[in-house]
């Protein structure tokens, strides 16, 4: 079974969490999800103490040296996602980035670079049928 890591801001603001945690239960439906924690609605965005946070880093990392593929909706802007996706190229793991068209903006750094397979939707709809093309 392919292993996913899926990526989505949480400090960089979880305004589209209850998306994440739709996408993430539909992957799961095809493939492991390595990474649930992020459409956890109840998680903390605050600020976390420095070991706490030396811990996620180290256990992402080693997520992401783990998966077979990431994927990432970037519609929400987030240092940490573009951290992982950037980590996740220098490791050669395909990299699929979702972002909202209609609302969302995403950075040149990522749009730009043609390693990553950046998908854009207008709508749910189209985003779960092209979620469907790279899972099944
Ligand atoms: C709770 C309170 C403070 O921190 C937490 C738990 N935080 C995280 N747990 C697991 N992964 C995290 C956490 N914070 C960031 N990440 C990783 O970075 C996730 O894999 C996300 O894809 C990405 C989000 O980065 P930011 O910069 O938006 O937080």
């Amino acid at each position: 079974m392919k292993k996913v890591y899926f990526a989505g801001s949480i400090r960089g603001g979880r305004a589209d969490a209850a998306l994440y945690r739709r996408m993430i239960e539909f992957i799961k439906s095809k493939a492991e999800v390595l990474t649930e924690h992020v459409g956890d609605l109840s998680l903390s965005a605050l600020e976390g103490a420095a070991d706490r946070d030396a811990a996620i880093y180290s256990r992402d990392t080693a997520w992401l040296r783990e998966c077979g593929l990431v994927i990432a909706e970037c519609s929400c802007p987030s240092h940490g996602v573009g951290y992982e996706l950037c980590f996740a190229e220098k490791l050669g793991k395909p990299c699929f980035v979702f972002y909202n068209s209609s609302n969302g903006r995403l950075s040149a750094m990522i749009k730009g670079d043609p390693y990553f397979k950046v998908i854009p939707y207008e709508n749910e709809d189209e985003l779960f049928e092209k979620l469907a093309a790279v899972v099944e």
